[in-house]
């Protein structure tokens, strides 16, 4: 009897392809002929789904398993010290599920159990400190969302386009909701009194991995908005984003991020770890470094459409849409460029930008078929204006790896495909 009900794949297929043709300008599905979609009884309204319990921990379903986080493998040596890209292009809204989340690791994510974490506070403290996970859920949380750049987003594009889709050029970065306890409070109950004029002070903050990947952050922003987390999107934070417990360092550079988080060091001056010397620095045209250089200027990218997510319908209506972020505080204002930066047009931000943290804009608009040369523009709450490559280029070289936050160009084609082209 289910075989009688069941459609048969050649009328799936006719009823499909009808459906399609029949696209309006408008972009709604008219009716040619009968859908069969519509018409005939479906195996999904015959047979029952999965019961509950089925997946106790659920997984994206399996027609979204290519929505992945995806490396590039001859940018490093192994994937053990390495990094990794959100699918930016798949994505929508602001929030990164940490699923998909990049990961950047110098030695590796590490397994640490809460009851094997501890947080140790010393150097010019009142009294050194060292918590446990437990002592750490009993101080008061704040909850804020904020997005975590790697330096390295976008680096491999300074000489010229280099990686085609929007996951590889600008897939360095994700925005979660954390939760945690902020760096203040712990700074404060170890007693700051021992440090003197707090002006001229520093934290040295590392993990419990190998790497340790210890970085010197100044006193004023250890005590500004500097967070020690422990949950993302309301759960865990994931092995690979340091669980236990990581740092959020809400605007700066994603290396300071420190995940595992084992010790801060309050300190008169700074470590010059490797890690704010021979890299993350951004060595200019002349052969000298810029350093300390940890704030993410105001950047921005379309995800769609982009080379991973071509435009599939034709002609006529057309969702630009993309993603905008300053670590110097709120987007205020995105423009997207149909034709290489000649006109632009203002786009309209999903939500009034939120300070450090990601902004979705979408432009509405009529494709004619015709080649773009599409682009996006970011505007922060200081007035900072995104640059050109050519802007760029101009005041930094092209030595740099690390801080690449030009403007994008994606050219789409008559086709609907799309390809990452330079237009300085
Ligand atoms: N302990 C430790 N913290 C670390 C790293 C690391 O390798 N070890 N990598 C850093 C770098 S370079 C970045 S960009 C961010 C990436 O965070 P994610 O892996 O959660 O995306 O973590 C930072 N914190
Ligand atoms: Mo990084």
């Amino acid at each position: 009897m289910s075989d009688i009900l069941k459609p048969s794949r050649r009328a799936f297929l006719r009823g499909s392809a009808a459906a399609a043709a029949g696209l309006t300008a408008a972009g709604a599905a008219r009716a040619s002929g009968p859908d069969p979609l519509i018409t005939e009884t479906q195996d999904w309204a015959i047979y029952f789904g999965e019961g509950v319990d089925a997946t106790p921990y659920g997984l994206p379903i399996q027609y979204e398993a290519d929505v992945v986080r995806r490396n590039v493998e001859w940018l490093t040596a192994d994937t053990t010290s390495s990094i990794n890209f959100t699918p930016i292009h798949a994505l929508d809204g602001t929030i990164t599920p940490q699923g998909c989340a990049f990961e950047r690791h110098h030695s590796g994510a590490i397994e640490l159990r809460k009851e094997d974490y501890r947080l140790m506070i010393n150097g010019l403290v009142d009294t050194p400190l060292v918590f446990t996970y437990a002592d750490l859920e009993r101080f008061p949380r704040e909850n804020h969302v904020y997005f975590c750049e790697c330096a390295a987003n976008t680096g491999m594009e300074w000489a010229g386009a280099q990686l085609n889709g929007a996951q590889f050029t600008h897939g360095m970065i994700h925005n979660m909701e954390y939760t945690g306890v902020s760096l203040r409070t712990l700074l404060t109950e170890a007693g700051l009194d021992a440090a003197g004029d707090l002006s001229d002070k520093w934290v040295y903050v590392e993990g419990a991995d190998a790497s340790s990947n210890g970085r010197s952050i100044p006193m004023d922003k250890a005590l500004d908005d500097v967070l020690v987390a422990f949950k993302a999107n309301g759960e865990a934070l994931r092995k690979e984003h340091g669980y236990p417990v990581r740092l959020v360092v809400p605007g700066w550079e994603g290396n300071m991020w420190v995940k595992w988080l084992r010790r801060v060091e309050v300190m008169d001056g700074p470590v010059e770890s490797r890690e704010e010397t021979s890299k993350y620095t951004d060595t200019l045209a002349d052969g000298t470094s810029r350093k300390w250089t940890w704030v993410m200027d105001a950047k921005s990218v379309v995800t769609s459409p982009s080379p991973q997510s071509p435009i599939t319908h034709g002609a006529g209506p057309l969702v630009i849409t993309g993603l905008a972020w300053s670590g110097h505080g709120a987007i205020t204002r995105v423009d997207v460029s149909k034709d290489g930066g000649k006109t632009w047009e203002t786009a309209r931000l999903a939500k009034p930008g939120e300070k450090m943290a990601l902004t979705r804009f979408y432009l509405d608009t009529e494709w004619n078929g015709e080649d773009m040369l599409l682009q996006s523009r970011a505007m922060d709450e200081t007035g900072y204006v995104q640059p050109t490559k050519a802007q760029l280029r101009e005041v930094r070289g092209e030595n740099s790896i690390y801080h690449n936050n030009c403007i994008q160009t994606w050219h789409v084609k008559p086709n609907g495909e799309a390809e990452n082209v330079e237009v300085s």
